[in-house]
């Protein structure tokens, strides 16, 4: 096991790509194919300490996004991208694909901040496409309700010159002035700050960045969020630097797609992500 300032992570290398994934959140941190540019962006300010998110890669919001519905006092996100995580095995599945899976189980510290007993399991196909599949499973005698994202931010050259196809006509909820019911017209201008959850995303979604372009295939939500907090909101995040560079474009399941578990109940978010 390496180690980055505090937080323990694991390396992996096959013939194609090597990813490395923090213990603390199973946060996905680093993603290169061999021959193409690192898939995500992570703050040259970032902290890497216990208890604290990493300020990029694939942070996992769960088992509420945003704020709690009712205690402004719990955790941004919920608490699963700051709790230490289980390796539970490495796969190599063949010389180019490797699986990593990663657990979460419901503790005294979870049970405190959310009563239910549950199984998390994170897995990490790395190879020519990056692949996660959260799964959560309700372990508890009684029903739950979740909502989530793999908040991926991603690396790009210019975000004044970042297009993103596949949200047109969407309706979406608009964070910046708390509105509903907007509809996506044309392209999304990132010139001040874009913080929006798209509804019945069902189709891919594509960031166009000068030559580059990132292909976001998710399973298992109807929500996309978008956000780069434009340079007035980065200027008063000590751990962010650097957000013309990064973009979020993320899988999510929040606003009205919350996920009802009844006990025993699985369900999965995926995102396959594939980059020329
Ligand atoms: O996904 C967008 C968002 O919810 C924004 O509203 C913004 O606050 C961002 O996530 C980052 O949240 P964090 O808790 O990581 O500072």
């Amino acid at each position: 096991m390496k180690k980055i300032d505090e937080l323990e992570y694991i390396h992996v290398q096959n013939s194609v790509a090597s990813a490395k994934i923090a213990l603390q959140g199973a946060h996905l941190f680093d993603f290169q194919v061999t021959g193409k540019k690192k898939l995500l962006f992570v703050s040259e300010s970032s902290l890497f300490k216990e208890g604290k998110p990493i300020r990029g890669g694939i942070p996992i919001c769960w088992p509420w996004f945003g704020a709690h519905e009712s205690d402004s006092l719990l955790p941004n996100h919920g608490f699963a991208r700051s709790s230490l995580w289980k390796h539970d095995s490495t796969e190599f599945l063949s010389e180019s694909e490797t699986k990593v899976r990663m657990i979460l189980e419901d503790t005294p510290k979870t049970y405190a901040l959310w009563p239910y007993e549950f199984l998390l399991t994170l897995d990490v196909y790395i190879g020519e496409q990056l692949r996660l599949v959260l799964t959560t499973k309700n372990e508890d005698t009684k029903p739950f309700d979740i909502t989530s994202a793999l908040h991926t931010y991603f690396e790009i050259e210019n975000i004044y010159e970042t297009t993103i196809d596949g949200l047109e006509g969407k309706k979406f909820y608009n964070k910046c002035n708390d509105t509903l019911n907007n509809t996506q017209k044309g392209a999304i201008n990132f010139r001040q700050e874009v913080d929006r959850v798209y509804m019945s995303v069902q189709n891919d979604v594509v960031i166009h960045n000068r030559n580059q372009d990132i292909v976001i295939q998710t399973e298992g939500s109807g929500t996309i969020v978008v956000w780069n907090p434009g340079k007035e909101l980065a200027d008063k995040m000590p751990d962010l630097s650097g957000h013309e560079n990064m973009l979020c474009v993320e899988s999510a399941n929040v606003m009205t797609d919350v996920k009802v578990l009844e006990p025993q109940r699985s369900f999965s978010l995926t995102v396959t992500i594939s980059q020329n």
